[in-house]
């Protein structure tokens, strides 16, 4: 994939792909540039089987505080009506590519994550935060609702009635309550925070990349279906799973009692 956006930095070891926003001045708020470079990074990283999992993270003291204001100010600032709805597809092609990549996205989330960049975290597969997080549901501060797919993973990750306090009281919400809250599967101090991101992603990119992509099908289609239709689609992917090398090789490294060594195929 190519390396040279004007506002990602792109860096690749091993398996592990990490996607970095980097406007560390707005703290990686969205311009049109960032949001279009973003769709582009994420579906590259998805086709390239060289990558076995990616880290979307932000550069400076925040992973990002949404969408930039001044070029929404900037847009507003004519007499015509604006359509978000018309170019909130250019946010919708990240959350996809995201969700249906066949390999686990993990957000590493340190400082201020607002607005629609907190909706694109909490779109990746799993989220690691740092004690100094902060995440907040900025839409209502500015009279606006959760775009970036927030009405949909909000409620599922943390109930009804929290994804709402969050989404209309738009208060902060700490890296150690988002843990307790199910918001991230880990908060850690700041000073283990790149450690512990990178021990988690580099584990994830060893691991039986071709399951991952199967467990994430079937964990997301179960959100949308009842217990018979899940029951089929496990069927459906397991008969995928046990054919692949991983499988193979998983069982044959427990039968000669030695540690698994997964070529993601
Ligand atoms: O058209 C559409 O797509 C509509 C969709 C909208 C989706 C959304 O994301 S709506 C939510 C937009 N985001 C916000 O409302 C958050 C705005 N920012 C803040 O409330 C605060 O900056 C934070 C709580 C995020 C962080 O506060 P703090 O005190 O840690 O930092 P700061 O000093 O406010 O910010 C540092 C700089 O970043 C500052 O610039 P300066 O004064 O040093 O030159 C600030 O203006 C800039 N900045 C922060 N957020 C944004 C921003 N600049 C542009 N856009 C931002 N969103």
């Amino acid at each position: 994939m190519r390396t040279d956006f004007q506002h990602l930095l792109i860096h690749q070891d091993g398996g592990v792909l990490t996607i970095t926003m980097n406007r560390p001045e707005v703290l990686n708020a969205f311009n049109s540039a960032l949001i279009d470079e973003l769709g582009e990074a994420v579906e590259a990283a998805a086709q390239d089987e060289t990558v076995r999992c990616v880290v979307l993270t932000g550069a400076g003291r925040a992973f990002g505080s949404g969408q930039d204001l001044r070029d929404l100010a900037a847009v507003r600032a004519g007499d015509e009506p604006i359509k978000v709805s018309e170019h909130l597809w250019r946010y919708h092609r990240i959350i996809r590519a995201i969700r249906t990549m066949p390999k686990p996205v993990i957000a590493a989330v340190r400082g201020v994550v607002a607005g629609i960049s907190c909706n694109i975290a909490l779109a990746c597969d799993l989220r690691i935060c740092a004690d100094d997080a902060r995440f907040i549901e900025a839409f209502a501060r500015i009279g606006l609702v959760p775009d970036g797919g927030g009405g949909y993973f909000l409620p599922r990750l943390v109930g009804l009635a929290k994804a709402m306090e969050m989404s209309m009281l738009a208060d902060e919400v700490s890296g150690q309550e988002a843990e307790r809250i199910g918001l991230v599967n880990r908060c850690v101090p700041l000073a283990e925070f790149e450690a512990a991101t990178l021990a988690l992603a580099q584990r994830l990119a060893k691991g039986p990349t071709r399951a991952y992509g199967l467990i994430k099908e079937l964990m997301n289609k179960s959100l949308e279906s009842d217990l018979e239709t899940t029951l089929r689609i496990e069927g459906e992917l397991q008969d995928i799973a046990i054919e692949t090398a991983d499988h193979r090789e998983g069982v044959a490294a427990f039968l000669q009692k030695r540690p698994a060594k997964y070529s993601g195929r």
